[in-house]
């Protein structure tokens, strides 16, 4: 019952909000397929996603991490974006000014439609030389040879994403840092929240007197803060907000 009282609450402070920003996590990408982070299915071989995304293991062993890379992938490329990540495409062209901040690196917010994006932790369909920096896109699957190297220098490659102890693009960053503090209105979908510097994002929305709302089927850190927080999943939640906000109410007996 409270829920559908903070459904319509939220539908209705979505009705006059002019800026809009929605914060996406890796949960947003489960119901097509993609494993979350931190969920039980995060695991590949025997290894966790958190300890394999670092530069340390990369330093390790890049033809390890790579391969994981490679198998994810694989993994994102049989997988397409699902209604809830269409809505947050369409509602480019429904809100006055609607920008996406995401922290997934699979690409799937692009391919529903979504231009106005910016991606904190970079892109994995990308790839950087380590030793030039040049970053070139490469969407092959699989790869070859693992690890990639450089067809400038012959250098190894490495993902162009941003793994733990490594700084965020300071444009990036610096935009979305911006955006959170001047919007009218923040959703937080599928994220735990608990990766710095993207969990501040709501705090700063917070702060500026913006509602934040939180759309994950689990409670996070952030849900004592968030003014709403609607449990259940991205892709049924967001297409109820987007009807009850932009259908066209049909005429009596067509
Ligand atoms: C659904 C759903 C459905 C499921 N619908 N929802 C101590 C305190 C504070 C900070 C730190 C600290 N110690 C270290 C730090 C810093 C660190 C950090 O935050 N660590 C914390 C873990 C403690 N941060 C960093 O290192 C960052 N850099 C930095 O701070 O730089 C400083 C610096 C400055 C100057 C010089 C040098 C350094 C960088 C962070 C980079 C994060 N990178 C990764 C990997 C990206 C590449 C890749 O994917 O391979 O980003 S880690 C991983 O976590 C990935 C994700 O984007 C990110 C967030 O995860 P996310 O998306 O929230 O996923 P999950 O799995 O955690 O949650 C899924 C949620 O979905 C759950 O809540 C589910 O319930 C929900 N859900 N189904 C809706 N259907």
């Amino acid at each position: 019952m409270s829920e559908n009282l903070d459904l319509a609450a939220v539908i209705q402070k979505l009705r006059s909000a002019r800026q809009v920003v929605a914060l996406t996590g890796s949960g947003i990408s489960a119901e097509s397929g993609i494993p979350t982070f931190r969920g039980a299915e995060g695991l590949w071989r025997t290894y966790r996603a958190q300890d394999l995304a670092t530069p340390e293991a990369f330093a390790r062993s890049p033809k390890l991490v790579w391969e994981w890379y490679d198998w994810r992938r694989g993994l994102m490329a049989a997988k397409n974006p699902h209604a809830g990540h269409r809505v947050l495409a369409a509602w480019e062209n429904r809100f006055s000014r609607f920008t996406l901040i995401t922290q997934n690196i699979d690409g799937m917010h692009r391919r529903a439609g979504s231009k106005n994006i910016l991606e904190l932790h970079g892109n994995i369909w990308r790839m950087r030389c380590t030793q030039e920096g040049t970053v070139t896109e490469n969407m092959d699957t699989p790869l070859s040879p693992i690890p990639p190297l450089c067809p400038d220098c012959g250098a190894l490659m490495r993902p162009h994403v941003v793994w733990f102890g490594e700084p965020l693009d300071r444009e990036v960053i610096h935009r979305a840092s911006l955006l959170s503090a001047q919007c009218d209105l923040m959703l937080v979908v599928g994220t735990s929240a608990v990766v710095q510097p993207a969990a501040s994002l709501p705090l700063s929305a917070l702060d500026a007197g913006a509602p934040v709302v939180e759309i994950n089927p689990e409670a996070t850190p952030l849900t004592p803060y968030a003014d709403f927080s609607l449990r259940g999943k991205a892709g049924d939640i967001l297409p109820q907000i987007d009807s009850a906000l932009f259908r066209v109410p049909r005429e009596n007996g067509s």
